[in-house]
């Protein structure tokens, strides 16, 4: 008998989003499923067009089952892929899930085979071979992470050029920020594998890539810290020689030791949601942290040496451009290594996303611009094309190149002092990695400066027509 062939396809949102040409990542989601699959006797392949670097010809693709799998910004596209290929391939079963079919299940009903809600570990055996017959399928959440396959990258189209290693420990987040979508997909109870299990993880995937930077995608990867600890135990006793760096919440600096820990053990960046320097802001998310935690966690984790990606969100009703302007200068004279500064985007099935369609303040749906680098709803205190155009100044400030001038003379004076062992103040600060983030950061800022211009322009019109028509 011959194996059945099921592609999985992650495609690529249409509109330009500053990752997309500087972090080529697959979500783990199609690996996993790929895995139980490819053990289970099938002919596997994972095609991500991000990676692949251009859109797939249908023409191209041949498979008994094709699985979709798409953000909110990438739905669009998904939308047409499902199209060609049901038209191409009559006798194709063609599957969508992931975030967005869960958040919208609805909305790709007529179009493909299946639409899968949730986690789909425990039943995507029993979705291929065709044994369920209602259009939407409910997932179920993986209860024990630990018995998850260890996963095969090779299904990956083009995983040897990925040069960060992703690995995903748990899911599920105990928090209730208003803006996410992670509980509504993976629910509020923290679900983790076992410090041994996430070992076995690392081994695997630094098996099959010569790259040796890790990162952890968990929502919150030190939730819970005496897991965080002992992982970091054995990965010191193990010795093994990787650097990683992952999302953390400002809670963690409440812990040193830990963070001292997690250093020894390779961390060298952490990605944290700081969302807004104002109290009143990060109240309205429900994101339980304040301006204090933020300012304490900057301080202890770049006293331990820790780089820190700090992410900022504007565009909340307290948000205003003195505000914006703010946090610019905040995040500069706190010394943030790296930041993003993202508009916020009520995704649909989040509380914002209730909110603000119940007020008739989201003036359109088109998923193409849910990427947090547009604005989709009418903010209140500063427009949207203002918010746009600060965002972008914000960007422009912080990644000036009179900052990265200054940042290249620090450095070449940290390698100096190194050298002749000299006590330069903050020397953990000026690393090359920072530097060329920086630079990366910049040329990325440049290339996208006209989108959000011909975007500003499309919203003008918008906004004119919202007006005239109160
Ligand atoms: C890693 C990650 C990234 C990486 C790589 C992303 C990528 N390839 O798209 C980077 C850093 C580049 C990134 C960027 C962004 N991200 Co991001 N990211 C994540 C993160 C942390 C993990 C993704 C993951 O692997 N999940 C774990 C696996 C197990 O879940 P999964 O892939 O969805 O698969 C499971 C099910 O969904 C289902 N399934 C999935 N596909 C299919 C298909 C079939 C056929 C079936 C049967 C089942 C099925 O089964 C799987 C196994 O159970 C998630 C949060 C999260 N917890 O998921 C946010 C998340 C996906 N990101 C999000 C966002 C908003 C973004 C950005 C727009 C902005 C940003 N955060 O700065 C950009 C957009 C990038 C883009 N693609 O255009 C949102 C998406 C919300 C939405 N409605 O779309 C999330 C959910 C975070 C959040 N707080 O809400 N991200
Ligand atoms: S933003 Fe982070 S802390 Fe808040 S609910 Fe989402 S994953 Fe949890």
């Amino acid at each position: 008998m011959t194996k059945k062939r099921v592609i999985f396809i992650e495609p690529l949102g249409n509109k330009a989003n500053v990752f997309d040409n500087y972090m080529k990542l697959p979500l783990v989601g199609p690996l996993y499923l790929g895995t139980i699959l490819y053990n289970n006797g099938y002919d596997v392949k994972i095609l991500n067009e991000n990676i692949i670097g251009k859109q797939l010809d249908p023409y191209d693709l041949k498979a008994d089952i094709f699985c979709l799998t798409a953000l909110t910004v990438s739905a669009n596209r998904a939308k047409v892929l499902a199209g060609q290929l049901k038209k191409l391939y009559p006798e194709s079963k063609v599957l969508f899930g992931g975030i967005h079919a869960s958040l919208l299940p609805d909305e790709f009903i007529n179009l493909v085979d299946h639409v899968i809600v949730g986690e789909a570990e425990d039943i995507i055996i029993d979705i291929i071979e065709g044994k369920y017959t209602q259009k939407v399928i409910n997932g179920t959440k993986c209860k024990d992470l630990d018995k998850l396959p260890l996963i095969n990258y090779s299904l990956l189209d083009g995983f040897e050029t990925i040069d960060i290693v992703p690995v995903m420990t748990s899911r599920g987040c105990p928090f209730d920020c208003n803006f996410c979508t992670v509980t509504k997909i993976f629910g509020k109870q923290f679900r983790m594998q076992s410090p041994e299990r996430i070992l076995a993880e690392i081994e695997n995937a630094a098996r099959q890539s010569k790259y040796k930077e890790f990162f952890f995608y968990d929502d919150n990867f030190s939730a819970n810290k005496k897991r965080i600890n002992k992982l970091c135990d054995l990965m010191i006793e193990k010795k093994l020689d990787i650097t990683w760096f992952a999302q953390v919440r400002t809670d963690l600096a409440k812990d040193p030791d830990l963070i001292k820990k997690m250093v020894n053990a390779g961390l060298r960046w952490v990605q944290i949601g700081f969302e807004s320097i104002n109290d009143e802001t990060l109240k309205a998310y429900h994101k339980s942290q304040t301006r204090k935690d933020i300012e304490d966690a900057i301080e202890i984790l770049h006293y331990y040496g820790v780089n820190i990606h700090g992410m900022f969100m504007f565009g909340d009703d307290n948000d205003n451009t003195e505000n914006i302007r703010n946090t610019v200068d905040f995040a500069i004279e706190n010394n943030i290594d790296t930041v993003q500064f993202m508009i916020l985007t009520p995704f649909p099935g989040t509380k914002i996303y209730e909110t603000l369609d119940s007020e008739g303040r989201i003036f359109h749906k088109n998923w193409d611009f849910y990427n947090a680098m547009f604005v989709v709803f009418h903010t209140k205190q500063i427009n949207p094309a203002k918010l746009i155009h600060e965002t972008f100044s914000a960007y422009k400030k912080f990644y000036s190149i009179k900052r990265t001038l200054l940042e290249s003379v620090l450095l070449c004076i940290n390698i100096i002092s190194n050298a002749f062992s000299w006590n330069f103040k903050n020397s953990k600060k000026y690393g090359i990695d920072t530097l060329f983030i920086r630079i990366a950061a910049k040329i990325i800022i440049q290339k996208y400066k006209n989108l959000p211009e011909e975007y500003v322009k499309y919203i003008e019109k918008i906004e004119k027509d919202f007006y005239l028509s109160k």
